[in-house]
Formats: structure tokens, C-alpha cells, sequence
């Protein structure tokens, strides 16, 4: 008995020890910026220097919209500002204490999911993780639907039971809004697959954060959209980093890019800081999914201006105050300003007017979701399954 407290007390001492030991490392990691003991970080460049000028065109100012109409060019602005002016507002509501639970933001990223969902027809379908918000209003989730969600109201898109990171619209093919990072790839993969089996003419577009792409979920999907010649779109936003991790540090293979080579499958880099670019390399690859010739993997090189989530600080140990603001210079919105108002598509004071009408947009639905009842505790039990059939049996595949 007295034999075997002492084996326990020494035991809790080792691990009383071993708790001291990881600490010590820890803080070590930290001076060493991140890199653990022993192992620091690769020498890999934190962007490749010159994958913009291999990735990435030539092209003049003019051929840059590619013959796009002025409206459109005006609405892709309109759009990445609304995102971005909504989230602000999100910012503000939960420092309020008015929004609970998880919460990430795409400040620095819109050039990316507008540009993307521009390439897009009117039904096909869209998955994304939980950096949403920015993806959820542009497949045509209501302002006011999204933030009530965030607010947990009933009137949320989710009715208040979603939050931040799951957002969900069937009637706008908008199919989340996924919490599992690399959860929502398989499950693209079955919506592919639904288009091809029922002859359908609509493209899955499904994005990712970089951290996903070493999942085997994402080889194993890879493999089969390849194999069976589905029409997915696969956008990597690739921010360089998860959470606190660089992706230099945690990938053996820099260009995520290449990893389509093991699937037979075309990729492509995309700038995803020029809206147009993005763009450009998106409608390519929806085509070729429209037109039957399969799968594409897009790496959409970008940055977040932000923390990870809204309880993260901006940089952290992770990355430095300097590299935020250097990376700031960049910001995707000023940059296509910039060549709107040099193409005298857009001027100074009508882009003051769209900001004007977004900001109003975001207080707008706000007001709304403070208004907005919390759900009834009953509504826990509602839309837990699919369906049931005449017997009562559920059943998940939404077919009688
Ligand atoms: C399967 C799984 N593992 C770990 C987590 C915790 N987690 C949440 S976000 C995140 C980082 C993901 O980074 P990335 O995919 O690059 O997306 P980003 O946040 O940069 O948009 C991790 C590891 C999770 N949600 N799911
Ligand atoms: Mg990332």
C-alpha cells in the first residue's frame, strides 16, 4: 500500500517534471520565434519570389478586365466591399459582447472568394470552411440573415444554431460554412458526384485553407474527381498560415499547386490580392468543370490582415507587426481601385458612394439582428436529420 503511494507520488513527480520541461520548451520555441528547439525553421522563403512573374501574366490594364462589362468590374467592387465593411461591423459587435463563440474574419482575403464566385453560374454549388462570412453573402445569404446568424437569432440563416462557422442556404446552393478543418472536401467530392450521376450541367466549387491540403481527406478527394472526371473546383486560400503555424514549417512541399500533379489533374496559381487574377484562373478551370473535362486545383496566394480567430492577437509570435503593415500595402481592395479608377471604370467619389451604401448595408443588418428573437429551446430538436420516411425510419439521402 505505502509502496504503492510512493510509486504514485513519484510518478506525479515525473510528471510535475515533464509539465516544467514542456514549458521551458515552449518558451524557447517563443525566443526562438516559433521554431522548436533543435529544428529551425527551413530556410523556404516565406513567398516564393518569383511565382508571380512564372504564375502570373503579363498583361496591360485593359486586358486585365478581359472585355468584362463595366457593371460587373463595379459589382465585384461593390461585393468585396460589402464583405469587407460586414465584417468590420462583426468586429465591432463582438468586442460588444454581442456575438458568442468562434468567429474568423477574411480581412485581407475578398479578392479570393469574390473573384472566385464571379466565375460562377446562378446554381452551382459552393462549400467552404469557417473563414465564410465573405462567401456566404455573395452566394446571396441576406446581410441581415448572416449577421442574425452570428447573433444566434432565429432569423440567421442557420436559424441562430450555426454561429460563425455555419452558415447554410439550400436555396442558394451556399453549402456551408464547415468547422472540421478539411471536413468539407470529402463532402464536395459527393456533391461533384451528384452532378455527374444525375447529368446535371452545374461545377462544385469548394475552398480550403492551406492547412487542409496534407489531410488524407484531401488526397483521397483529389484522387477520385480526378479519376472520375467530376466537375469540382478546388481554390486553396492559401494565407500561409494555420493559425499560428507558417506553411513553410508545416508542409514538406512549398508549391501547393504541384499536389495535383499526383492526381493527373490541372492546377494553377492564382494572385489572391488581384481580384481579376483570381478570376481569370477560376473561370478557366469552371469552364473546363462545365465542359466535362474534370477537376481543378487552384492555389490562390493571399494574406489575412487579422488574428485567426477574433480572440487571437494580429501577429503574435507567429509573424511580426512589420510584416501585417507591409503586408497591408497590398490590400486587394485599394489595388483594384487603383486600376478602376486608372481605366475610368470607377471614380473616387462613386467608389465613396458604394461605401457609403455597404456601411449603411452592415449597420442596417446589425439593427436587424439585435431585433431578431433568440430561438425557441425547442428548435434544438429541429433539423437534426434529413427526413423520415411513411414509417418514421429517418433517412439522409433526401430522396422518397
Ligand atoms: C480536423 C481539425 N483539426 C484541427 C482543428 C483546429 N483548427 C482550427 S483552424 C485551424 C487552422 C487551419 O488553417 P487553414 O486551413 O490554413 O485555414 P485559415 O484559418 O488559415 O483560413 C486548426 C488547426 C480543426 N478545426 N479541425
Ligand atoms: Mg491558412
Amino acid at each position: 500500500m505505502i509502496e504503492d503511494e510512493r510509486e504514485n507520488k513519484m510518478s506525479e513527480t515525473q510528471t510535475t517534471d515533464k509539465r516544467a520541461q514542456a514549458k521551458d520548451e515552449r518558451a524557447q520555441e517563443a525566443a526562438n520565434g516559433g521554431a522548436p528547439r533543435d529544428h529551425p525553421s527551413p530556410a523556404a522563403p516565406a513567398q516564393d519570389p518569383d511565382w508571380e512573374q512564372e504564375a502570373k501574366p503579363k498583361l496591360s490594364k485593359e486586358e486585365r478586365t478581359m472585355g468584362l462589362p463595366k457593371e460587373k468590374l463595379r459589382k465585384m467592387m461593390y461585393d468585396m466591399l460589402l464583405g469587407r465593411r460586414f465584417e468590420e461591423k462583426t468586429a465591432e459587435s463582438y468586442a460588444l459582447g454581442k456575438i458568442g463563440g468562434f468567429c474568423h474574419l477574411y480581412i485581407g482575403q475578398e479578392a479570393v472568394a469574390i473573384g472566385a464566385l464571379h466565375a460562377l453560374e446562378e446554381d452551382d454549388y459552393v462549400m467552404t470552411a469557417y473563414r465564410e462570412h465573405v462567401h456566404a453573402l455573395q452566394m446571396g445569404v441576406d446581410p441581415r440573415s448572416a449577421m442574425a446568424e452570428l447573433y444566434g437569432r432565429i432569423d440567421g440563416c442557420s436559424k441562430g444554431k450555426g454561429g460563425s462557422m455555419h452558415m447554410f442556404s439550400a436555396e442558394t446552393n451556399y453549402l456551408g460554412g464547415h468547422g472540421i478543418v478539411g471536413g468539407q472536401i470529402p463532402l464536395a467530392l459527393g456533391v461533384a458526384w451528384k452532378i455527374r450521376y444525375r447529368d446535371e450541367k452545374q461545377v462544385m466549387q469548394v475552398f480550403l485553407g492551406e492547412a487542409a491540403v496534407n489531410q488524407g481527406a484531401f488526397h483521397e478527394s483529389l484522387n477520385m474527381a480526378a479519376l472520375w472526371q467530376l466537375p469540382l473546383v478546388v481554390i486553396v486560400e492559401n494565407n500561409r498560415f494555420g493559425m499560428g503555424t507558417a506553411w513553410e514549417r508545416a508542409s514538406s512541399l512549398y508549391d501547393i499547386s504541384q499536389k495535383a500533379s499526383a492526381y493527373a489533374m490541372p492546377s494553377a496559381i492564382a494572385d489572391g490580392m488581384d481580384i481579376l487574377d483570381v478570376y481569370r484562373v477560376t473561370k478557366e478551370a469552371v469552364d473546363r468543370a462545365r465542359a466535362g473535362e474534370g477537376p481543378t486545383l487552384i492555389e490562390a496566394r493571399t494574406y489575412r490582415f487579422v488574428g485567426h480567430s477574433m480572440s487571437d492577437p494580429v501577429h503574435g509570435v507567429y509573424r511580426t507587426k512589420e510584416e501585417v503593415e507591409e503586408e497591408k500595402l497590398n490590400d486587394p481592395i485599394r489595388i483594384y481601385a487603383n486600376l478602376l479608377a486608372d481605366l475610368d471604370t470607377l471614380s473616387q467619389e462613386e467608389l465613396e458612394k458604394i461605401d457609403a451604401e455597404v456601411k449603411a448595408t452592415a449597420e442596417e443588418a446589425s439593427e436587424f439582428a439585435e431585433k431578431s428573437p433568440e430561438p425557441d429551446p425547442a428548435e434544438l430538436y429541429r433539423d437534426v436529420y434529413a427526413d423520415e420516411d411513411i414509417n418514421g425510419r429517418l433517412y439522409f439521402d433526401g430522396r422518397q
